[in-house]
């Protein structure tokens, strides 16, 4: 059985995310997202509610796990017996960025891969964070990210 997992903070899941879960779920047999615990940066969302937004976007997705970690990925990573991870690139700010944690986690263990999936050219310039600066302001963000997480930021703000 192969499985993949893809980390992130999904505060929240965007369409970019889910974008790349569909796809990533269509290649391998099942795929775990897993969500890092990151108090100091401040999230708007809890650990667990950015668990249950992405819990209810994705609950058409059969072979599809939801976790959470702390600490260093490649240690849950390898906690969970997995050897390949899948991460998201939308620019080359993205690829400097993840193709330095890439090698990082490398040196940490080089059983672990990690496989750069490119983003749908409808999301390439969709993140979680101008997503809510956006709504914050007061703009639309209907079809970037899922509905009941436009429902949830109103509960925010
Ligand atoms: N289209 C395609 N991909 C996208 C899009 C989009 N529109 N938006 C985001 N993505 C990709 C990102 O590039 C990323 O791969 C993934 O989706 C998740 O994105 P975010 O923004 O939710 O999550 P990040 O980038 O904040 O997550 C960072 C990690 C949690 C992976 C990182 O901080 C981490 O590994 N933390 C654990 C501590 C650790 O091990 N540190 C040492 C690392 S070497």
């Amino acid at each position: 059985m192969r499985n993949v997992i893809y980390p992130g903070s999904f505060d929240p899941i965007t369409n970019g995310h889910l974008d790349i879960i569909k796809r990533t779920a269509k290649i391998f047999d099942k795929v775990i997202v897993a969500v890092v615990d990151n108090p100091s940066k401040n999230p708007m969302f809890t650990l667990k509610e950015r668990v249950e937004l992405i819990k209810g976007a994705t609950k058409d997705i059969k072979n599809i796990e939801i976790d959470c970690f702390s600490g260093l990925l490649i240690d849950y990573v390898k906690g969970k017996n997995i050897s390949v991870m899948v991460k998201g690139l939308r620019a080359v700010s993205d690829f400097e960025y993840e193709f330095q944690m890439a090698l990082m986690n490398k040196k940490l263990d080089e059983n672990i891969e990690t496989l750069f999936m490119t983003t749908n050219s409808k999301y390439s310039y969709l993140s979680s964070s101008l997503v809510k600066e956006v709504f914050r302001l007061g703009g639309c963000v209907n079809e970037l990210v899922p509905d009941i997480v436009i429902e949830e930021m109103k509960k925010k703000i």
